[in-house]
């Protein structure tokens, strides 16, 4: 297939990368890119195992958390000068981070956005998400440009997004694309029946992908290619590639998604691909 060939969805599969997250610690997990230097590596190692979409959390000096929106920027400046991958933003952050911080992410000038549509218990945490802050920030994509890819964790969020595309309308770029993350404690459980409940409940048009977190990776990745979905994997969500063996990078998740895509007959799409699909204007 040549690159000025797009596919039809349906006939090949998004994979998103989700690199580093806000909870694990590089003490613990020394492969976690935490640096710009490490993240810009796994980019591109991704994006050559077949990932079209980064999901960004950036780190600070001591591999701590941060929204700081210089890092954000610098941050996308330096994934554009490298890849070709759609550039996403966490508005998620981390558990503790405030309302104000995660809508100033946007100013960062991403492609995309992460956008929770509801509050979740977190481990032993709470993830908040109340409406005002879920309206605002779509709004706030809406007036920016971002396009909004839509995280459920539970299947109260997916009414959620019903109600906020009624309230408000379509996203930036005119297509809904949603991410199922499932087997967060205190989330959906992460197996094919949760999974098929709630793609059922999507709104017309909708496409999604799937993130299974640890031992529902597998699971939900096979239930996901089963079911029409595309796939989100990384080591946001999983640090584990087998019981006992730690993943080596992000890349090994890419290769191991792009290569189940393969044997469903659904490969990979290109990020170019990918844009056309969830109207991500083109930036090359
Ligand atoms: N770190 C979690 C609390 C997102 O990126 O939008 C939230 C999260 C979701 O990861
Ligand atoms: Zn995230």
């Amino acid at each position: 297939m040549t690159d000025s060939t797009i596919r039809r969805p349906a006939e090949a599969t998004l994979v998103t990368v989700a690199p580093t997250g806000a909870e694990s610690r590089k003490a613990v997990v020394p492969a976690l890119p935490v640096t710009l230097d490490e993240l810009v590596a796994a980019a591109s190692d991704c994006r050559a195992a077949g990932a079209a979409v980064i999901h960004v959390h950036v780190r600070d000096e001591e591999a701590r958390p941060t929204l700081d929106v210089g890092r954000l920027a610098d941050t996308v400046h330096a994934l554009r000068a490298a890849t070709d991958l759609i550039v996403q933003l966490s508005t998620g952050g981390a558990v503790t981070d405030s309302f104000e911080r995660r809508l100033a992410v946007l100013e960062a000038g991403p492609d995309a956005c992460s956008l929770t549509c509801g509050t979740v218990n977190f481990g032993d945490e709470v993830f908040a998400n109340p409406w005002p802050f879920i309206r605002e920030l779509y709004a706030r994509t809406q007036e920016l440009g971002v396009v909004p890819e839509f995280e459920l964790f539970d299947l109260g969020h997916v009414a959620t997004l019903h109600r906020l595309l009624a309230d408000l309308g379509a996203p930036h770029g005119g297509h809904v694309h949603c991410d199922l993350v499932m087997g967060v404690p205190g989330g959906m459980p992460g197996d094919a029946a949760t999974l098929t409940a709630a793609v059922a409940s999507l709104p017309a048009g909708a496409t999604w992908s799937a993130t299974g977190v640890g031992r529902a990776s597998l699971p939900v990745m096979f239930a996901a290619l089963a079911t029409g979905g595309h796939l989100r994997v990384g080591m946001e969500d999983t640090i584990f590639f087998a019981h006992g063996r730690p993943v080596s990078g992000n890349a090994q998740l890419v290769q191991r998604a792009a290569t189940l895509a393969g044997l469903a007959q659904r490969p990979v799409m290109t990020p170019r691909e990918a844009r056309a699909m969830l109207g991500v204007p083109d930036r090359h």
